[in-house]
C-alpha cells in the first residue's frame, strides 16, 4: 500500500508569504494531478508557537492559526485524510513530519499498512529532506517526487545537495508524469 505525504504547502512558504520558497506555488497543480493517483493522502503542516528559537533563524512563519499557516487555497486539501502538525515546541525546529504532535505518523501510517511513501511540497532542503529521511530510517521504501518539490536554497545549490543525500539514504527520486 502506498500513500503520498504532502509536506507544508502553506501560504508562508508560496509567493507572498514570509518565507516565500522561489516558485513555492508550481507545486500545487502537481500535488493535485499525483494526490488522485494515491488511496491515502496525509499532509504535514509547519505548526509554530509565537515565539520558538526557530524565529532565531528564519522570519517569523507558520504561527499556528493565522493565515501564513493555512494550505495554499488552489490545494485539493479535500483530498487529505489527516494533517500532522510540527514544530509546534518552541524549543526545536521540527522539520520532518514524522515529529509531529498532534498525532503520530510513523504509528497511523503503518497502522494503514502503508509500505511505501510518497513525498512532495515545501521545502527540498528542509521538511522534505528531513521527513524523506526519517521516512526511510522507519522503514518506508521512500520516494521524493521532484516535480513536486521547491526549494528555500539559502545557499546556492542546496537543493542539488538535499536531492543527492536522499539518494544516498537509499530514497527514489522521481517524477510525476512516471505515475499520472
Ligand atoms: C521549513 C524552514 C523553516 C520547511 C520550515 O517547511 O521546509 N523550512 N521551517
Ligand atoms: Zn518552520
Amino acid at each position: 500500500m502506498k500513500a503520498l505525504l504532502v509536506v507544508d504547502v502553506q501560504n508562508d512558504f508560496c509567493p507572498g508569504g514570509s518565507l516565500a520558497v522561489p516558485e513555492g506555488d508550481k507545486v500545487v497543480p502537481v500535488i493535485n494531478k499525483l494526490m488522485e493517483k494515491f488511496p491515502l493522502v496525509v499532509a504535514s503542516k509547519d505548526w509554530h508557537p509565537s515565539q520558538t528559537v526557530h524565529f532565531q533563524k528564519w522570519p517569523v512563519h507558520c504561527v499556528h492559526n493565522r493565515h501564513g499557516a493555512e494550505f495554499h487555497p488552489a490545494l485539493d486539501s479535500i483530498k487529505i485524510k489527516q494533517v500532522f502538525l510540527k514544530g509546534t515546541g518552541d524549543k526545536d525546529d521540527g522539520y520532518s513530519a514524522f515529529e509531529a504532535t498532534n498525532l503520530d505518523l510513523e504509528t497511523f501510517l503503518k497502522e494503514k499498512g502503508v509500505t511505501e511513501l510518497y513525498v512532495a511540497g515545501l521545502a527540498t532542503d528542509y521538511c522534505v529532506r528531513a521527513s524523506a529521511l526519517d521516512s526511510v530510517k522507519k522503514g518506508f521504501k521512500t520516494y521524493v517526487v521532484e516535480d513536486a518539490i521547491a526549494a528555500v536554497n539559502v545557499h546556492a545549490g542546496d537543493d542539488t545537495r538535499a536531492l543527492e543525500e536522499m539518494r544516498k539514504a537509499g530514497i527514489e527520486v522521481v517524477l510525476s508524469a512516471s505515475m499520472i
